[in-house]
């Protein structure tokens, strides 16, 4: 339609053309053509009614005679597809003006889950110092070590399911493992092992799970205190000892509050029982002594159970090897 405007434009302008062109040529310069011939007209008085002069043409108004825009100028320019720029631009088969949906809420995986606080989750065994021998490989990875085989038993004792993220496990002030999000339902445990020859813990039970230390604990076989710190930094539960035996200390009786006593004073061929009762039951058994066994287990004078408010001065000393 451009170039259609541009001719007809041209011969309603001069109808007289073809006479013109029979006439003298000096006669064009008259006629008012001579311009035409050189550029279609300089002023809209040079070209016929209802048209103007437009880039030096003779157009109709509404007429878009202008050049033609060059390729990829336009933002609108077509590509080989035939797609605009602005269709290339857009995201596919999404409106750019609408706002991003909001991502779907994230659930809890233990909605029902309470903070672990002092009296619902305890220390309820310790390994600091490490059996030699094979004997040693508390955490099953093949290598009895002196170091990655030490650990802390944790226990929920509450008739709630527990949210352990942010729960830390210190050697005294040195945070050495911090909970990621964690369910831990009633009765289930959770033991922390300094470290693994495999890079991993062991296997996670029905009722207790095992994880691996950020950095090994490296508790003091001389004495030392292990601290359980609740999400807000807060002490939970602590265990102050001094001159650990080659063996785990535990809670006598089991699954309480109760103070510590020597592993082997609970189960005489057992040095450890990280994920379970001193005797190898599951700890959702309740670790209920054999009905023939005394109600009133032994406890060594030697170990503490400090609570919070941290009322226990260390116990007495006792000699035993370090570890290397
Ligand atoms: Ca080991
Ligand atoms: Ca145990």
């Amino acid at each position: 339609m451009k170039g259609a405007n541009f001719h007809v434009g041209r011969l309603i302008h001069c109808p007289q053309r073809v006479s013109l062109l029979v006439l003298l040529a000096s006669a064009q310069l008259l006629s008012g053509c001579g311009a035409e011939l050189a550029s279609e007209c300089r002023t809209s008085r040079d070209c016929a009614p209802a048209q103007f002069c437009r880039l030096s043409r003779c157009v109709y108004l509404g007429a878009d005679d202008t050049p033609e825009p060059s390729q990829n100028h336009s933002p609108f320019a077509e590509d080989d597809a035939g797609h605009t720029l602005d269709d290339a631009a857009a995201p596919s088969g999404a409106d750019a003006s609408l706002p991003e949906p909001d991502a779907p809420p994230t659930t809890h995986p233990c909605p029902e889950a309470v903070p672990a606080t002092a009296g619902l989750l305890i220390i309820h065994e310790l390994l600091p110092n490490v059996p030699t021998g094979p004997s040693g490989d508390a955490n099953a990875d093949g290598t009895r070590d002196a170091h990655d085989d030490e650990f802390v038993e944790l226990v929920n004792i509450s008739p709630h399911t527990l949210d352990l993220e942010g729960v830390q496990v210190a050697n005294d002030t040195r945070p050495r493992f911090t909970f990621a999000q964690t369910c831990l339902p009633p009765g289930h445990g959770a033991v922390i092992f300094a470290g693994s020859t495999t890079d991993a813990p062991p296997p996670d039970r029905d009722d207790a799970i095992f994880r691996l230390a950020d950095t090994r604990f490296q508790f003091a076989n001389s004495g030392g205190r292990a601290v359980l710190l609740g999400a807000a930094g807060e002490v939970i539960d602590e265990v102050i000892y001094d001159n650990a035996p080659a063996r785990s200390l535990n809670r006598s009786p089991e699954l309480r509050t109760s103070p510590f006593a020597h592993h082997t004073d609970l189960a005489p061929e057992r040095p450890f029982s990280p994920g379970t009762c001193a005797d190898g039951q599951p700890l959702s058994s309740g670790c209920l002594p054999p009905e023939n066994e005394s109600d009133e287990p032994s406890s060594d004078p030697s170990l503490s159970d400090a609570p919070p408010s941290g009322n226990g001065d260390p116990p007495p000393e006792e000699n035993t090897p370090q570890n290397p």
